[in-house]
């Protein structure tokens, strides 16, 4: 079945629960609750990705990280840690990371590869072009399933040159990170077309692009808790499709779906 990866942002900025899980022990009870709910494991970053934010340095990210890896892993909640810097991944994997979830897929820190073989941790390789502040301006495709079908078969061609065994390996098409929303429908939708059979995360929850997709009058489609029910709806089509791991804001609701993907096709391959 389709795992649920909950999201954890340790961050001031981060554009859709701005602050609120700032402060540590907060943090901590957001995680307990996202396994509470059902997610199979927390995904804590300390570094907003969305676009234009600003970088912060390694050692605050750490700061904001390694404390709510700790106090999660001792409370038996698998984590992952969100994060470009390969000190970030080796301390987070200290304290008890399991995945290390890279949004660069290792392009933005020269040593990640080579941490990430040491640790002998699963990577989430996500197709990634740019910084955030930089990322819009790069977001042209001629044929965007190939594209990203290619550039992530170069990290994972870089990856397994470093040392890291291929079948830990998890790609993600990078929902939103350098793609207009048009681009971000057929990735979706043709999985296997660039995944390579390798096993996907998707990350949709909540995105611009799902906003444009819900747009109409009476809907406020620009708030990204509007679009929880499209986040759902994603959900549905990844597990159907065989995803390996959504990652989402609401645990509860995506495992809901991903239980009732689950009976029907229980339900087709018993009454074939
Ligand atoms: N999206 C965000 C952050 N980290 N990691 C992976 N693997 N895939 C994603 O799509 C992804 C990510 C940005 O969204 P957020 O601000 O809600 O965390």
């Amino acid at each position: 079945m389709t795992l649920v990866m909950g999201i954890l942002n340790v961050t001031p900025d981060s554009f859709s629960d701005g602050g609120r899980y700032a402060e540590l022990d907060a943090a901590i009870a957001r995680g307990l609750q996202l396994a509470r709910d059902g997610a199979d494991l927390v995904d804590v970053g300390g570094e907003s990705t969305r676009p234009g934010a600003a970088r912060v340095s390694p050692e605050e990210e750490r700061r904001r990280v390694v404390p709510v890896i700790r106090a999660l892993t001792e409370a038996g909640v698998a984590t992952s840690i969100d994060t470009m810097n390969a000190s970030t991944a080796r301390a987070a994997v200290e304290a008890g990371a399991g995945i290390v979830n890279d949004v660069s897929g290792g392009l933005a820190d020269r040593a990640m590869a080579g941490t990430v073989a040491d640790l002998a941790c699963e990577f989430v390789a996500m197709h990634w072009r740019a910084h955030s502040t930089e990322m819009d301006g790069l977001d042209t495709y001629e044929d965007v399933v190939r594209e990203v079908g290619a550039e992530l078969q170069a990290r994972v061609d870089a990856l397994v040159a470093a040392g890291v065994a291929e079948q830990r390996i998890v790609l993600d098409p990078g929902l939103g990170f350098s793609k207009v929303t048009e681009s971000n429908w057929p990735l979706l939708a043709r999985m296997p077309d660039w995944a390579g059979g390798r096993r996907v995360l998707v990350g949709a929850s909540r995105k611009r692009f799902l906003g444009a997709a819900i747009a109409r009058p009476g809907v406020d489609a620009a708030d990204p808790a509007a679009r929880e029910a499209a986040t759902t709806a994603v959900t549905t089509l990844a597990a159907a499709s065989g995803a390996w791991a959504v990652r989402v804001h609401d645990a509860r609701a995506a495992v809901d779906a991903i239980r009732v993907v689950s009976a029907w096709e229980n339900a087709a391959r018993t009454e074939g």
